[in-house]
This record gives C-alpha cells, structure tokens and sequence, in this order.
C-alpha cells in the first residue's frame, strides 16, 4: 500500500466535507473550518450539521432498520464489513494523509496503527460476530412437556457514535463496525478537530454498497450544536461515547429523558509502576512510550510514574535523557513527536505546565514550546515534559492533562506502590514493570483499572475487554462485550 508523501495534497483540499444523511451527500446550512495542527493554515470547510439535520440523520436511519438493513441476516452484513475494510486499503494513502493533516501525528503511527486498526476492526467485529452463539436453556414442567428457551439478538435500532480527535478514525471504527455487525444503524459523529477520515469512510461506505441511512455522518460540535441534538434526540436508542469524562457527565444528563443505553470511554490518569527488579531497558523503552506517544494524547498514557527508590535516579535521568532527545516535527519529518491537535489544546497543556512551577515541581526537561524558525512556528507544538517533587495532592498529580508530561515519584514498598496508583478518581490503565512473576500478577490483580499491561504498554487484542472504572468510563468495548452493548437480547421460551 502506497504511502502519501509530503508532496502529495491533502485528499480532501478546497473540500467542504459535507454530512452523509440517507445515503446523500448534504452541505449544511453552517460550516467551521478545518485547521491543521501543524501549520495552522486552513484545510478545508466543515458542513456544520445543526439539530433539523440531525433529526433527518436519525429519521433516514430508522427507515433503513425498518427496511431490507433490518431483514439482514449477520452473513451478510459480515460481508458488506469486509468489503469497507477492502474499500479502506484500496484508498490507504488518502486515508493516512487525511489522518495525518488533521492531527499532524507521524506518518509511521498513522501508517502502522490509526488507518490499518480502522480496516482491522471491521474484520475482527465480522469474525467476532459470525462466532458468536445464542443461549438456549431446556427446563422441565409439571405437565412433564418441558420447555425450551432460547435467545435472539436484536438490534439496539439507531446507535449515535461519538468520538474524540486523538485517534480518530481507529476509534470511530472501533465503535461503527460492532454496531453494524449487530444489525444496527449508525449516526457518527466525529470530533470537529478531525472530520476527515470520517468523511472518507462515509464514500466508502456509498462506494461498497452500505444501504441509504444506514451509515450517517454528522459533523458539528458538542454543545448547541450536532453532538448535543444527536444525544438528546429521543429515537436514538443507544450511545457509544468515547471523551472526556465531563463530556460524558454531560451526555449522561442529555440521555437520561429517553433512558438511553450508555457506553463510555472516558478520561484516564494512568499509572507506570517500575519495580527495582524490572529489566531496565525494556521499562525505560516502554515508560517512554507510554508517556509520550502521539505525543501524549492516548487515554491510556501514563502521566504518573512511580519507581521503586533504589532505581529512582538512575531511571529518571535515563528517562529525562531520552525524552531530551526526541524529536519533535511535522509528520512527514521522521519525528517522534507531532504537534498538539490544536492551539486551544496546548493552551491547555501549557496551563498545567505554568502550574507544575507553580505547585513547586521542578521541570526535568521540556516545560515550553519549540522554535523552528519555519511555517511550524505557527502549529500547536510543544515539548516533552517530565516533572518531580509534586505533592500527591498537587492539581498537576490529579487531573488528567492529555500532553507529553508525567509526573515522576518514588515509592518504597510494593504495598506503597499500589497505594498511590490507585489513589485516583479516574481508573483506566496501569502499566507494571518487574521480573518477578509472582508480583506481576498480585500488582495487576490490585489495580483499580480495567486494563494492565505487565512488561508492555498498549498491546491491543481486540477480543479483550476494554474499558475503565470510576470517572474512566461505564461497560466495556472489544470483543463479545461490545457485541452484547450493540445488541438487545430476548427470549423465547416454547413450551414442548
Ligand atoms: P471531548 O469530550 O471534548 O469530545 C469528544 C466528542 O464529544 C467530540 O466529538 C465532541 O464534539 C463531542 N461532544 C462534546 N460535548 C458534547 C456534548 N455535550 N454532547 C454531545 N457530544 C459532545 O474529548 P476530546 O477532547 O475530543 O478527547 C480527549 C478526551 O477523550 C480525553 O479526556 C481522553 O482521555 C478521552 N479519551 C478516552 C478514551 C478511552 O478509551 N477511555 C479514548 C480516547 C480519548
Ligand atoms: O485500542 C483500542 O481499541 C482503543 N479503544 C484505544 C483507545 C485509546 C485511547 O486513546
């Protein structure tokens, strides 16, 4: 599969993405533009859908369900689900270049994780689903005829999908292609920070053959716009929300009138614990990638790092030496890091960095915002961050940030260590680095998360639950517990 170059244009250029509602192409009474990270220069136009379009989406996608989409037998849709994977590998290099300039993340993550996931979740979900068997029980009754129960899945109906920008097409998939396995029908709606591998999908989905309304695609913002019409649109059954958890807290209260099915991946303050035992260079490797990747805008980075005393100095000098040296740069520039998604995200990051002074931490590295004398001066870069000598109370410890900064502390005792990683609202990731087997297991089994990797940091099975406790998030996703949000179970029972 061709890679996209620097030379090559954006895919979509002097575009205005429009909606996709009913199986049409729809241009919005309103538009915002969509700016790149990178450069700041606009990209394109976005058709803002506002709540009557919205209302067409949902109403276009109730008529799918009660059309031939709702006689679909789970064959077939599984098909249509491999030829949208097919169809997005035959346009990879636009896909990639789309991804790439509403983020500005490397050309090597958007190649090797965010596109290929995309095509990778609609086969997973249409093996997962071809797989997946019904409950069927046999009872006895006083007559001595017994009795047969057996279980249907049905769809939910109408599905609103609502996603972030950090990796947008991998997450949007990650919901869209379940849902649709299941039978149902979709309204998406993506970040507005990055409305274009969503837009490309959506001509995908026109060019394989996905039925009128049954893939919608609105664009919009959260608040008075088309995200918060989709979630308080009574004939929306369910919602697949990943954000933050304020949003989520929010969403919950717009869901709540018509009793909605709730799903929510939410925001995560990630634990590393780096016991003395653990193989050095693997834990450095991995702590910094796991703090630092997409430039720290993965719900599952570790933004707290505790290591075990012994090893403290030794690690954290490692570790401030390689974040020194990480390059930061445009995607197509061999950088290890791109930019922020947008200005208003790194006034944000900035903001903690002021307050990490502030809170009296001493910045180790990074603390500001790069030069490079060029047209990158006018994108959203920062550099990589590491902090120490925070107070566990600190507002730097506690809240979510979503940059390339950790905070670094030591702790002394295993039973420490547990302690602190789990003294946090929020309960997502843990990441444990030891050699001693027996630890790995009672460290995992301790943490208040739904996800721990021992030895490694974002190894994905997607058959695997995913999800987080706490302020991180309500059910799970990946595998058969997505299937079974996406689904409605029923029963029938037949006397013999
Ligand atoms: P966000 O919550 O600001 O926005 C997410 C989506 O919700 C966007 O499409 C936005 O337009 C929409 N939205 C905002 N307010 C809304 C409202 N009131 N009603 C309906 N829709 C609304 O999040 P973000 O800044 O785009 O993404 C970063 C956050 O996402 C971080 O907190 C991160 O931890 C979290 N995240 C979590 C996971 C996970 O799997 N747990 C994965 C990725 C990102
Ligand atoms: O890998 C996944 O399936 C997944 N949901 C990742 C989420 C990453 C959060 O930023």
């Amino acid at each position: 599969m061709r890679l996209p170059t620097p030379s090559d244009s954006y895919p979509l250029q002097g575009a205005r993405l429009p909606c996709l509602v009913g199986g049409q192409f729809v241009p919005g009474a309103a538009s915002f533009d969509n700016v790149s990270p990178v450069d700041g220069r606009v990209l394109c136009s976005v058709a803002e859908a506002d709540a009557a379009l919205v209302d067409r989406a949902v109403q276009a996608a109730r008529a799918a369900l009660r059309g031939p989409w709702g006689r679909t037998s789970t064959a077939e849709r599984c098909a249509l689900l491999r030829k949208v994977a097919d169809g997005i590998e035959r346009r990879f290099g636009a896909f990639v270049a789309a991804e790439i300039a509403d983020t500005g993340k490397t050309l090597g993550q958007a190649s090797t994780l965010d596109i290929p996931r995309g095509a990778a979740n609609f086969r997973a979900y249409a093996d997962l689903a071809l797989a997946r068997a019904s409950e069927c029980y046999e009872m006895a009754t006083a007559d001595g005829r017994g009795a047969l129960n057996y279980s249907l899945h049905k769809p939910v109906g109408v599905v609103a999908v609502i996603v972030p920008w950090n990796l947008p097409f991998l997450l949007l998939t990650w919901k869209v292609a379940p849902a649709l396995a299941c039978g149902n029908v979709v309204v998406v709606k993506p970040s507005e920070e990055t409305p274009s591998s969503a837009a490309l999908l959506a001509e995908v989905m026109q060019e394989v053959g996905v039925p009128p309304g049954v893939f919608n695609l609105v664009h919009g913002f959260g608040p008075g716009s088309a995200g918060e019409a989709l979630v308080s649109h009574p004939d929306v059954g369910a919602i697949a929300f990943t954000g933050e958890s304020a949003t989520g807290a929010a969403i919950m209260k717009s869901a709540a009138d018509s009793v909605k099915a709730l799903s929510f991946e939410l925001g995560g303050k990630n634990a590393s614990l780096v016991f003395a035992d653990a193989d050095f260079e693997a834990a450095l490797a991995g702590t910094l990638r796991s703090v630092f990747s997409n430039c720290g805008q993965v719900c599952l980075c570790s933004e707290r790092v505790y290591v075990e005393r012994p090893l403290f100095e030794r690690f954290v000098a490692a570790l401030t030496t390689r974040a020194r040296a990480l390059k930061i740069g445009g995607p197509y520039d061999g950088a290890d890091l791109g930019p922020l998604i947008s200005r208003a995200h790194r006034d944000k990051v900035l903001s903690y960095y002021r307050l990490a002074r502030a809170e009296e931490g001493e910045i180790l590295c990074g603390g500001g915002v790069p030069q490079f004398g060029d047209e990158r001066d006018r994108g959203a870069f920062i550099e990589p961050t590491i902090v120490r000598g925070l107070r566990e109370d600190a507002r730097c410890v506690r809240e979510e940030i979503f940059g390339p900064v950790c905070h670094v502390a030591p702790f002394d005792s295993e039973d420490e260590a547990v302690q602190l990683a789990n003294d946090t609202r929020y309960g997502l990731a843990a990441a444990v680095w030891t050699s001693n087997l027996q630890r790995a297991h009672r460290v995992a089994r301790a943490m208040e998360v739904g996800i721990v990797w021992v030895n490694d940091w974002f190894l994905r099975d997607l058959r695997t639950p995913f999800g987080g406790v706490k302020l991180s998030g309500i059910g799970r996703e990946g595998g058969m517990h997505s299937l079974a949000f996406f689904s409605e179970p029923m029963n029938i029972c037949v006397k013999l």
